[in-house]
């Protein structure tokens, strides 16, 4: 995936006319957004199409998939005939449940974004343990595109290891949950960002600035 700026825009608004307002003030900065559970919840699905006619974004849908496979392919079979072009899978669910994502963004020549350890304090409990037993799974399976977190370097480090440096990672974590935008883009080939962004009194000069920081 080519991404404007290498900035995800984390859209985590609760309704449309605030999703519209964010988009309209950073599209000169950005053209990937993430849309996930608050947005989709609140807007359905068809906030996806709404956005993409809009402004021409590229949309990565975080539903963090974690099902038995058949439930897992009818998740991403609905997500991507809603316009999403890329969706977003745990690993801890194991191979067959991932292979059902891979193989529904396959055959909607979309694309799937794995999960391996999550940027929050909580990872350290169970996720982190089995982060790159995840990762490497991910590697065996053919997947080249990752999610791992801008908040702790040694970890993403890591994981860009084992995945290699021909993989596409994408890192959350940055701002609000401290994580610094310029050394994460040392390990990853995109920042995700939503609060330090959407939360501020001018979207667009933050937007401008956090890109500053990452020269
Ligand atoms: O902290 P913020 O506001 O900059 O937002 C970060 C976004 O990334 C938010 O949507 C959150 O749900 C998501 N996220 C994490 O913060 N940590 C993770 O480990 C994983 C994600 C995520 O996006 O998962 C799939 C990429």
């Amino acid at each position: 995936m080519n991404i404007k700026n290498n900035l995800i825009l984390a859209l985590d608004v609760m309704n449309e006319s605030d999703a519209i307002e964010i988009c309209d003030s950073i599209k000169e900065y950005i053209d990937t957004i993430k849309i996930g559970y608050p947005l989709a919840l609140a807007e359905g699905l068809e906030i996806i199409n709404k956005l993409k006619n809009k402004f021409g974004f590229k949309v990565i849908c975080d539903f963090k998939v974690a099902d038995i496979d058949a439930t897992n392919s009818k998740i991403c079979d609905e997500t991507f005939k809603a316009g999403a072009d890329a969706i977003i899978c745990h690993g801890f669910v194991g191979e067959d449940s991932v292979q059902a994502c891979l193989n529904m963004a396959n055959k909607h020549g979309k694309e799937l974004f794995l999960l391996t350890e999550m940027s929050h304090p909580g990872a350290k409990m169970f996720l982190q343990k089995n982060a790159d037993a995840i990762a490497q799974m991910g590697v065996d399976m053919g997947i080249t595109n990752y999610v791992a977190p801008a908040t702790r370097l040694d970890r993403l480090s890591e994981i860009r290891n084992i995945v290699g440096n021909e993989s596409y990672i994408i890192s959350p974590g940055v701002g609000k949950q401290g994580g610094d935008g310029k050394k994460t883009l040392e390990y990853s080939n995109a920042i995700i960002v939503g609060r330090s962004i959407y939360e501020s009194e001018k979207p667009k000069t933050a937007c401008k600035n956090l890109i500053e920081s990452l020269k």
